[in-house]
C-alpha cells in the first residue's frame, strides 16, 4: 500500500511541476537531498456530488487515509477537510470545496456546465487526482467566475491537480525557521504571499505556514490562450501538540490567506 501512496505522489508531483517552474527551483535551494518531505497538498473542489471531497477522498481512503478534521471558512464560501494516513512519513492532505449556491445564477451555470461535462469513469480512477483540466472553458467564463470568486475560476481553469505542495521545515537539515527560509526565498528572486504578514500562524496555533505566490502558467481556453497563475509552494513548520507529538491539523485563520497565494495581484 506505502508503495502506491508514493507511485500516486509522484504522479501528483509531475503534474504539478508541469505548470509549476518554482518548485523545482525550490526543491533545489532548500533541500539537500533525501530531507525533503512533503507536509502535505492541497486540492480544490466543488460541492456538487459528482466532485464534492468524497469524491476525491475515496482515492486516499481507499490507499488508507482517514478523515481527520474540517474547517469552514465563510467570506470565501469554502468548506474543507484534511486526510492523514497512519504513517506519518506520507503527506496529509487539504481538500477544500466551493458552496456553489452560494454565488450568482450565471456562476452557477457555469459551474454546473463545467461539472456536467466530466465523465464519471474519470473520476473514479485515481488517475483523476493528477488530470488537469478536463472541460472546456471559455476565457470569458474565466473572468466572470473570477469576478465572484479567484477560487472558482482557479479550479475551473486547471482542475484537479495538486493545488500546492508542502516542504516540511521540520525534516530539513539546514532550516529550522521559516523566517530563515523566506529570507532565502527572497534573495533567489521568489515573491511570498504577505497577505496577513509573510508568516501565518506561531507557536501557539502549533503551525507556521509561508507560501510563494502562485506561478503563472499558460492554459489554453476555448476562445483564447492566456498565462494565469498556476500553482504554488507552500513552507510548513509544525510544533509539538498536547501529547508530545507534532501537531497535524490545520489552522483555519491562516489557511484562510494562503488561498490568496493564487490570486493575481497578490
Ligand atoms: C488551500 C489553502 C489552505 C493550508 O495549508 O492551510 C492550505 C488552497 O489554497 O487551496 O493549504
Ligand atoms: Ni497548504
Amino acid at each position: 500500500m506505502k508503495t502506491q501512496v508514493i507511485e500516486l505522489f509522484n504522479n501528483i508531483w509531475q503534474n504539478y511541476l508541469e505548470v509549476t517552474p518554482s518548485a523545482e527551483k525550490i526543491h533545489q535551494i532548500l533541500g539537500t537531498g533525501s530531507d525533503l518531505i512533503n507536509d502535505h497538498v492541497a486540492y480544490r473542489t466543488f460541492n456538487i456530488e459528482k466532485v464534492g471531497i468524497a469524491k476525491l477522498s475515496q482515492h486516499l481512503i481507499a490507499l488508507g487515509y482517514k478523515e481527520c478534521g474540517e474547517y469552514h471558512f465563510e467570506a470565501k464560501k469554502l468548506y474543507a477537510k484534511h486526510f492523514e494516513h497512519s504513517d506519518k512519513t506520507l503527506p496529509k492532505v487539504f481538500i477544500s470545496e466551493l458552496l456553489v449556491e452560494e454565488f450568482s445564477p450565471s456562476v452557477q451555470k457555469i459551474i454546473h456546465n463545467l461539472v456536467d461535462s466530466l465523465d464519471e469513469s474519470v473520476i473514479a480512477d485515481p488517475s483523476f487526482l493528477y488530470s488537469g483540466k478536463q472541460w472546456p472553458l471559455s476565457f470569458v467564463d474565466y473572468q466572470t467566475l473570477l469576478a465572484e470568486s479567484e477560487y472558482a475560476a482557479w479550479l475551473a481553469a486547471w482542475g484537479y491537480r495538486a493545488n500546492h505542495f508542502t516542504v516540511s521545515i521540520n525534516h530539513l537539515a539546514n532550516y529550522e525557521h521559516l523566517e530563515d527560509i523566506n529570507i532565502t526565498l527572497k534573495a533567489a528572486g521568489f515573491t511570498l504571499n504577505s497577505t496577513g504578514g509573510e508568516i501565518k500562524g506561531n507557536s501557539e496555533v502549533k503551525l507556521e505556514q509561508s507560501s510563494t505566490i502562485a506561478d503563472k502558467a499558460v492554459v489554453e481556453f476555448s476562445d483564447e490562450t492566456v498565462a494565469i497563475p498556476s500553482c504554488f509552494y507552500e513552507f510548513a513548520k509544525r510544533y509539538p501538540a498536547q501529547n508530545g507529538e507534532l501537531y497535524t491539523g490545520f489552522v483555519a485563520a491562516s489557511a484562510d490567506k494562503i488561498f490568496e497565494s493564487t490570486n493575481a495581484a497578490a
